[in-house]
């Protein structure tokens, strides 16, 4: 089954839509297997962000990030990776969807609201970076049947 690394970034902490955030995944059907709410440290972010270490906006990425809790989740089921980047919606709030996360409560690509994997090889590096292998939980979602034929 397909898991992906999603991130409440400290604005979306800070502006109370934690809630509101996790409920959109939760409806959908996604199965939560890992939650936390920690503190980034300085190296956590770079590694996070390793790939856009050559970016412009990469020091200041890296400052937001660490500048405040953040809710670090994995999420799982058929798609999921795909999925959770349509519903969080485009990079650039103002570009978003209305109906997505950033489309409906974003205005600054610096202020994005939530972070999620972007392929299978993002998702294993990122949860891996992230989570001790005992902190990811397997459970069997009695919903199952109702949500898959
Ligand atoms: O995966 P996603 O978060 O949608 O965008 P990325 O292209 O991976 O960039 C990561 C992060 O960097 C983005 O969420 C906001 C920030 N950023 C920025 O501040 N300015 C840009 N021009 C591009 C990205
Ligand atoms: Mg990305």
């Amino acid at each position: 089954m397909e898991r992906t690394f999603l991130a409440i970034k400290p604005d979306g902490v800070q502006r109370r839509l934690v809630g509101e955030i996790i409920r959109r995944f939760e409806t959908k059907g996604f199965t939560l297997i890992a939650l936390k709410f920690q503190k980034v440290s300085r190296e956590l972010a770079e590694q996070h962000y390793a790939v856009h270490r050559e970016r412009p906006f990469f020091p200041s990425l890296v400052e937001f990030i660490t500048s405040g809790p953040v809710v670090a989740m994995v999420w799982e089921g058929d798609g999921v990776i795909a999925s959770a980047r349509k519903i969080i919606g485009a990079t650039n709030p103002l570009n978003s969807e209305p109906g997505t996360i950033r489309g409906d409560f974003g205005i600054n690509v610096g202020r994005n609201l939530i972070h999620g994997s972007d392929a299978p090889e993002t998702a294993q590096y990122e949860i891996a970076l992230w989570f001790k292998d005992e902190e990811l939980v397997a459970w069997q979602p009695q919903l199952t049947p109702w949500l898959h034929e």
